[in-house]
């Protein structure tokens, strides 16, 4: 992580390498059942989003699931859930067995979600911003029957704009707050996701999902954050104005999705925590002080003088 740092100590995420996108074009990755595995951990919201989606879609006898330990090792993260510690199909320990695979001179950290092509044991594909678009897109003739269109090609310009501000306010907003190396990186990023929440919570007032009466791919980018916000963020990257549950459209909205096949069933919040916790202790320590709770209310009525005694 320590390389990703930008002015004035703002986190920068690094750049995908392998973007590779699938398709039927030349130079895409062939769309073909059985051939590729879905690498993830559970605390990981930009792996669980295409979980999430891989399940709902009804992908998962066509994709298959390799699960890493919540607990990255300094060795990146290793799959020592499965039996004798080595990935069942791609026979690897640790995730960065199969970047090095692919690229002896990969420098980046080995992350998930990544894709790998179990013919050749190789990472084809990390892009964890567009993952989601082509398991909704490119691999429909594998969707199950009734499978909702997330992606739907009338809204695909609106949810790409909404995407977007979710990424930078919210789902990398957190990050930029946990990961800020100043107090004033870390408040400029607070105040822009609290803001971007309570504009969230309006706008959810009124509608079921983001994009109005069906759910789309903004609404499993959103769901991601929303599900580790009180159990790991508020505490592990000090985002702790508010809580999801003191927002009442935002707590509503995650708790139906939560309960949706596909949202809550891929939740591990157990794994969430044990996940960000060792985030925490393995993380230097910038003393950056945390900016809430909010305090506004502390001035407001009590009530309690009708109890009497002295005031
Ligand atoms: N590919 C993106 C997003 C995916 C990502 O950050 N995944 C995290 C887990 S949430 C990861 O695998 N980190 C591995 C590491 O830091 O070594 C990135 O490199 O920033």
């Amino acid at each position: 992580m320590t390389r990703e740092v930008g002015a004035a100590g703002r986190f920068v995420r690094q750049a995908n390498r392998f973007a590779t996108p699938f398709g039927d074009g030349p130079g895409a990755l062939p769309i073909e059942p059985g051939r590729y595995r879905l690498l993830w951990t559970p605390i990981c919201p930009w792996a669980h989003r295409s979980v999430i989606v891989r399940r709902v879609l009804g992908l998962e006898s066509v994709i298959s699931l390799g699960t890493a330990h919540p607990i990255r090792t300094a060795d990146g993260w290793e799959f020592s859930r499965d039996p004798g510690g080595v990935d069942p199909v791609l026979g690897i320990r640790y995730l960065t067995e199969l970047y090095r695979a692919t690229d002896p001179d990969y420098e980046g950290r080995a992350t998930v979600p990544a894709v790998a092509d179990v013919n050749t044991g190789t990472v084809v594909n990390n892009d964890y911003f567009r993952l989601t678009n082509y398991l909704e897109t490119v691999w429909k003739p594998f969707h199950r029957s009734y499978a909702p269109d997330l992606y739907p090609e009338s809204l695909r310009d609106e949810i790409d704009a909404l995407n977007q501000v979710l990424f930078d306010d919210v789902n990398n907003g957190v990050y930029k707050c946990g990961f800020a190396r100043s107090q004033a990186a870390y408040e400029e990023a607070f105040d822009r996701l609290f803001a971007r929440l309570d504009q969230l919570n309006d706008r959810l007032a009124t509608r079921r999902y983001l994009l109005g009466d069906r759910l789309t791919d903004s609404d499993v980018r959103l769901y991601v954050t929303l599900v580790r916000f009180d159990a790991a963020y508020y505490w592990a990257f000090r985002t702790n104005l508010r809580r999801i549950v003191d927002y009442p459209h935002l707590w509503a909205y995650a708790r139906d999705l939560y309960q949706s096949y596909g949202f809550g069933d891929t939740t591990d919040f157990h794994a969430i925590k044990q996940g960000y916790a060792h985030v925490v202790a393995s993380q230097d320590q910038f003393a950056i002080i945390p900016q809430g709770p909010d305090r506004s209310a502390w001035l407001t009525a009590h009530g309690r003088e009708r109890l009497g005694g002295d005031s």
